[in-house]
């Protein structure tokens, strides 16, 4: 056999084996939704008569793309690989086009003459007996947009007989942030480093980049500003651009226009004055010149994003200016080249003095803007978080939405689950969006709704400018947020900001059908979990408004239920012996509530009629309050938090019915993130009621807090080079200790099982810390039950709430009077620590 035959048997044979073995290695999570599995043959039926032509109308790199993710979306689903053309030809096709274009083309089509910017018609004609499919967008987007909406049709198995569809997004802007470093770390990032950075400079390999892009134009997102909002002035400096250059390339076949965020200083650090005054003419050339180069480099820049006075941040302050002078220096620069400056609400003191009960960060945003409304200029939108503190669990809607009506607004929805659970915890985030979106400001005349999303979309007040932002934070992990269920946010975000009016039921559905098929056991089992989830974490990690308990001047993961007090950060709970909860009323308290238009703060004012999940958000209550259920707030407090935890519990199993009905990779990578959060939600769940059960010297009138059945603590075993320690902060060891092995040789902790025999879980809450990975084995007499290592990687290097982590030995056989055996060796600095075993 020549060598030449040798190479064609060969690929023949690799090709059978990979078109064979391609399910199972596809499912990285790396296309996201845009999986294109083949239909079940049931849903491929109704697209027998599928046109088997393309034809584009016209050419541009959109055009191109739309084109060839039809090509490919269309060969995965329905296994037809379409031939391209350039013009309507005799048999069937699909057609795609401007919407100019595709009405010359094809006679009588009843393409839409006013479609807005980004929007699309797609319908179905017939021409002399040739069936078209028809896809028309007012702009190339549109005509990508429009692409991806046929696709999705598809892919939910929509019959496409009578498709006539308009679609135009709420709002011109919908946007992602990244808050990537130069030098490829995240800030808040969950998932592998930058997409776009390494080492100071734009990465060579910009491949995860065009593949982000075609995610985000699947759902209509159309800007990204990639760089961390905690700005890095070379990202603008003249030999950065170039680099700049590349990102705007790789993203731009897919619509989306590229922006990086800005020092306010830089006319002083790199721009070679003595001043960054925004009203010194020469600070203003020092704008003009830099926004000149970059656009004469990339002519469809977006702008750029900026957060000044705020977390150190230098801004206008300094020289006695207002926000708007500040917005405006820098966006008269941009206005020529049609580029926008998004000026960050969120604007703080982190010094305040919080022995003063009249002070309240949550008023900042109000009390900095306020005044200004109507002096920005119309190119600049305010950027402003959703609530007004930061992304916690529960906050009601920022009353800065409603106080601006000459300004434009945008609205910034965190999609990495910075306090939420970084993704090691799954929370389904569109509810949580979806009530602040559909709140009602009151605002307008009487009998007149306000609500937030035509606030920020623009509708309400007619702003040309608005729409949504969501910082994302996706990482080089193959699956881009760390937990494949994560996606649903990034895919949730998207589909709100095209349309908020969608349900969070639908866009779970529509993203579970595409990322994991449509059986319906994985419907009702993904639907179950992801809808459940943001009630599970509030249960577990701060109800009733509290706000997230976590240690909020750290890394925001586990609980920390003191690190909110006694510091100049603001996120005060405010517990104390007797009570608990932010008095924020006008009557008694710091005022924020009068930030309200008067009809919203009636309501939210009084004890009576505020919504009970943001009761300690309003109002200071004693202990003793019952709220409307008759239940005490402490009672509450309590059963919320075993609540959650079994909720988060119920997770796993709901999951594990998927087994076999999910591919094996993402099965189990769910499956041990799902665990995690379980065990990870008892963790919470102790230490927020041992901490109110101390606090307030109210017991828990079920007895459970602090006596959990089965549970030994391992201070108690017997010891063999194991050292006792306390834990800080007290409430995240169970008995406030743990235990610790400084041998290298290891250590063991024994007891005696006393309990009836039986098929028992065994669980063992250790800790691990992010500086080793130290060895666990569980022995029942003499025999291993279960074995592992100590490296999830968690985000600290102590013993506390965010590396607490319980592992459980399912099923284990226990005779009465068993040894049962824990030994572990630590490696680098982490000692294997050991808070407790439970036998259950
Ligand atoms: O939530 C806080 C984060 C900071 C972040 C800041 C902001 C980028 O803890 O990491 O900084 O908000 O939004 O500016």
């Amino acid at each position: 056999m020549g060598r030449h035959r040798i190479g064609v048997v060969i690929a023949v044979v690799f090709a059978v084996l990979s078109c064979v073995s391609r399910p199972a290695a596809a499912e990285t999570g790396a296309d996201g939704w845009l999986r294109y599995a083949p239909l079940s043959s049931t849903a491929r039926a109704q697209y027998a008569s599928f046109p088997a032509t393309v034809v584009m109308l016209g050419d541009s790199p959109v055009l191109r793309t739309s084109r060839d993710e039809l090509v490919r979306g269309i060969a995965g689903m329905l296994g037809v690989r379409l031939a391209s053309t350039a013009a309507v030809g005799a048999g069937d096709a699909i057609v795609i086009g401007r919407a100019d274009q595709v009405r010359r083309a094809v006679a009588g089509a009843a393409v839409p003459a006013d479609l807005r910017a980004d929007g699309f018609w797609v319908g179905t004609t017939s021409v002399s007996g040739r069936r078209l499919i028809l896809v028309a967008g007012q702009a190339d987007r549109g005509v990508l947009y429009g692409t991806f909406t046929l696709l999705r049709r598809i892919a939910l198995g929509d019959p496409l007989a009578s498709l006539d569809e308009r679609q135009e997004p709420a709002a011109p802007i919908r946007w992602v942030n990244e808050w990537n470093n130069l030098d490829g770390t995240i800030e808040r990032g969950y998932a592998g480093p930058s997409i776009f950075f390494e080492n100071n400079n734009v990465r060579a390999d910009l491949t995860r980049v065009s593949e982000y892009g075609r995610l985000l134009a699947s759902i209509g997102i159309n800007g990204c500003d990639v760089s961390n909002v905690n700005a890095n002035t070379r990202v603008i400096m003249p030999e950065f651009v170039p680099q700049l250059v590349r990102l705007a390339a790789a993203f731009r076949p897919w619509g989306v226009r590229l922006s990086v965020s800005i020092d306010f200083s830089s006319p002083q650090k790199i721009g070679g004055l003595d001043t960054f005054d925004p009203l010194d003419p020469r600070v203003a050339a020092f704008w003009k010149t830099t926004v000149d180069r970059i656009y004469a480099q990339i002519p469809d820049f977006g702008g750029f994003v900026l957060k000044a006075d705020s977390e150190g941040r230098l801004g206008p302050s300094a020289y006695k200016r207002t926000h708007a002078d500040a917005a405006n220096v820098i966006a008269r620069a941009l206005a020529p080249h049609g580029g926008v400056l998004f000026y960050r609400g969120f604007v703080y003191d982190n010094r305040m003095d919080w022995r003063n009960l009249k002070n309240d960060r949550a008023r900042a945003a109000v009390d900095n803007f306020k005044t200004l409304d109507g002096s920005f200029d119309a190119n600049v939108i305010l950027q402003i978080k959703n609530g007004p503190i930061d992304f916690q669990v529960r906050e009601p809607a920022s009353p800065l939405f409603g106080t601006l009506q000459k300004t434009n607004q945008v609205i910034e929805l965190q999609i990495t689950q910075e306090y939420l659970g970084q993704q090691r915890h799954i929370v389904y985030l569109p509810p949580m969006w979806k009530e602040v979106l559909d709140f009602d400001m009151q605002v307008q005349p009487k009998g007149m709704q306000t609500l937030v999303r035509d606030l920020v979309t623009g509708k309400a007040f007619s702003r040309p400018l608005g729409g949504f932002v969501g910082v994302s934070n996706v990482g080089l992990d193959r699956n881009w947020l760390g937990h494949h269920l994560a996606m649903s946010n990034l895919y949730g975000f998207g589909r709100l900001a095209w349309n908020p009016g969608l349900s969070s039921e639908r866009i779970a559905d529509e993203w579970t059908r595409m990322t994991f098929g449509d059986d319906p056991r994985v419907l009702k089992a993904v639907a179950g979990i992801l809808l459940e989830s943001w009630p599970a974490y509030e249960n577990y990690s701060g109800s009733l408004g509290i706000g997230t308990l976590t240690d909020i001047i750290g890394v925001h993961f586990g609980p920390g239920v003191e690190s909110s007090e006694r510091n100049g950060w603001g996120q005060w709970h405010r517990s104390d012996g007797m009570g608990v909860g932010m008095d924020r009323t006008v009557a008694t308290g710091t005022g924020f509530i009068g930030q309200y238009s008067p009809d919203v703060a009636r309501v939210f004012e009084s004890l009576a009629t505020c919504p009970e999940e943001l009761l300690l958000f309003m109002h200071h209550v004693p202990y003793t309050h019952r709220l409307r259920s008759g239940k005490t707030v402490i009672q509450h407090i309590y059963d919320q938090h075993y609540l959650g935890a079994e909720q988060a519990a119920g997770f796993v199993s709901r999951w594990k019915t998927l087994e076999g009905l999910v591919d094996r990779e993402r099965y189990l990578e769910v499956l041990d993130r799902l665990e995690f959060q379980a065990g990870h939600a008892v963790v919470w769940r102790d230490a927020v009621n041992t901490w109110f059960q101390r606090t307030s010297g109210i017991q828990d009138e079920k007895g459970l807090v602090g006596r959990e059945a089965g549970r030994v603590e391992a201070e108690s075993l017997s010891l063999t080079g194991f050292t006792i320690v306390d834990v800080t902060p007290w409430e995240t060891a169970s008995g406030g200790k743990a235990v610790v092995c400084d041998s290298t040789s290891g250590c063991a902790a024994t007891f005696e099982y006393r309990d009836s025999p039986g098929a028992r879980d065994i669980v063992v809450q250790y800790y691990d810390q992010s500086d080793g990975a130290s060895r666990y084995r569980l022995l029942v007499a003499g025999r291993e039950v279960d074995r592992w290592r100590a490296d999830r990687n968690l985000p600290h290097v102590e013993s506390n709430g965010h590396t607490a982590t319980r592992r459980t030995a399912h099923g284990v056989s226990l005779k009465t009077g068993n040894l049962i055996r824990l030994e572990a060796t630590p490696d680098g600095r982490e000692p294997a620590p050991v808070d407790y075993v439970e036998v259950k």
